[in-house]
């Protein structure tokens, strides 16, 4: 009879980015009585440290993917995208949340976004709104280029907007 003995501590970035949770695995102790056995319990443990690896890359991954919030309708009240002209990397997703003045919602120009684009997939319907405070629409761009895009309801008093996915 042989006794194993191991114990692992290991830190596991959680999804957030901020802050890291650790989880401290209890020792244990493992009667192994065959050389096979004593051979499982070592490939086990080189798994556990496969899997914090992998945890590790999708958190990095998730980092580099941004969020840009724009806001419909200034604090003030007035029709406008805020901001109305700004850049994001491809792959980014900006969301719009409802301000003041709505409803809004946010339709991409036609004649206004890079070849190949189908703005009936990025846009919501000319009919749908976001009637309720603080209601978002999320968006994910990925083909380069510059988009011009409109509130429906304001887009003859100026609510409009540029984006350029870089
Ligand atoms: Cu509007």
């Amino acid at each position: 009879m042989a006794a194993v003995t191991s114990s692992a501590a290991v830190v596991i970035p959680s999804f957030t980015g901020l802050k890291a949770s650790k989880v401290t695995a209890t020792t244990t102790t493992v009667k192994v009585s065959t050389p096979f056995r004593k051979f499982s319990v070592k490939a086990s443990m080189k798994d556990v440290g496969a899997a914090v690896f992998a945890t590790a890359a999708s958190a990095i991954l998730a980092a580099n993917a941004m969020a840009l919030d724009v806001n419909l309708g200034g604090d003030d009240g007035s029709l406008v995208f805020e901001p109305s002209t700004f850049s994001v990397s491809s792959g980014d997703t900006i969301v719009f949340k409802n301000n003041k003045g709505f409803p809004h919602n946010i339709v991409f120009d036609e004649d206004e976004v890079p070849g190949g684009v189908d703005v009936a997939k990025i846009s919501m319907s000319e009919e749908d709104l976001l009637n309720a405070p603080g209601e978002t629409y999320s968006v994910t761009l990925t083909a380069k280029g510059t988009y011009g895009f409109y509130c429906s309801p304001h887009q003859g008093a100026g609510m409009v907007g540029k984006v350029t996915v870089n």
